[in-house]
């Protein structure tokens, strides 16, 4: 049972906007049917300032020990999703849904300061997530979510189209003109992998270093930004380009006309973006 203290925990933190956040976008993409079951999975990097308003002190409910050390990530805190957890159920129960976890001075464990009640865990892609985070931070220090999902029309696409990151990126630019200019950079595309392990979260991490969005083949995608609404926006304008793509690719008479090469790099100027050199 609760004491009286943490259900005061709860009542503060459902007041915080970053919990309010997680229980909108969570929700939002389960009725976007990207998130069926457990699929799919949130860190958001917290800064201290922010939590404080909330929650008192560091309180550790639990320490949850790392079989990858993150020591890049050391006192840092993190809202994170929950690993077993159902979107649709996050914004009903989100102290059982959802954690706030602190890395350890060592990066071999995390603390639990809130959440993730009856013994949960963190979603079970922190390797990727977190060793994510790591590359992103390196490379923007105003990064802070990683988001992975399972956006349907980009499985759909990772069965028809080839998985070249070159033409898997210009398909993806060609089929809705915003695109180039939200992703210049286009997309990193891995092997099949097993989930779940550090094995894909290295490899999902060395992708993030040149692309924020990351294709995980017949399962789903991972989305970088400073913000939920960045890394949000990111594969939501992905996947409607998917979509795009298979309802063109579904149509008898095929593709009659479409973006020219010549004009992505026309709107590329015309917005200010450097499309990523290597596929254009
Ligand atoms: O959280 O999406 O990749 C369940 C998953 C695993
Ligand atoms: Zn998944």
């Amino acid at each position: 049972m609760k004491t009286i203290q943490e259900i005061e925990t709860d009542l503060f933190l459902l007041d915080a906007p970053f919990v309010k956040e997680m229980m909108e976008i969570t929700y939002n993409m389960w009725k976007f049917n990207w998130d069926e079951r457990n699929g799919g999975n949130i860190s958001y990097l917290l800064h201290e300032e922010e939590i404080r308003r909330y929650l008192r002190n560091d309180h550790v409910l639990r320490t949850i020990p790392l079989d990858f050390p993150v020591k890049e990530l050391a006192g840092k805190y993190f809202i994170v999703t929950g690993s077993g957890k159902y979107f649709k159920n996050v914004k009903a129960s989100p102290a059982e849904c959802l954690g706030i976890i602190k890395v350890s001075e060592s990066g071999q464990s995390v603390d639990l300061l809130w959440g993730l009640s009856g013994d949960g865990k963190p979603t079970s892609e922190l390797s990727a997530h977190f060793r994510s985070h790591i590359t992103r931070l390196a490379e923007d220090p105003n990064h802070r979510v990683i988001m992975h999902t399972h956006a349907t029309n980009i499985i759909a696409m990772t069965f028809t189209h080839d998985l070249n990151e070159k033409s898997f990126s210009k398909t993806l630019w060609k089929m809705c003109t915003e695109c180039i200019v939200v992703f210049p950079e286009g997309v990193g595309i891995l092997p099949w992998m097993v989930p779940g392990t550090d094995l894909i979260g290295e490899a999902t991490a060395d992708k993030m270093r040149d692309t924020r969005l990351v294709i995980w083949p017949h399962h789903g995608i991972l989305g970088a930004g400073a913000s939920i609404d960045d890394a949000f926006g990111l594969i939501e304008t992905a996947e409607k380009a998917a979509q795009v793509y298979m309802l063109v690719s579904a149509h008898q008479s095929g593709v009659k006309q479409s973006i020219t090469d010549d004009e992505l790099v026309e709107l590329a100027q015309a917005f200010g973006v450097k499309p990523n050199s290597k596929f254009i």
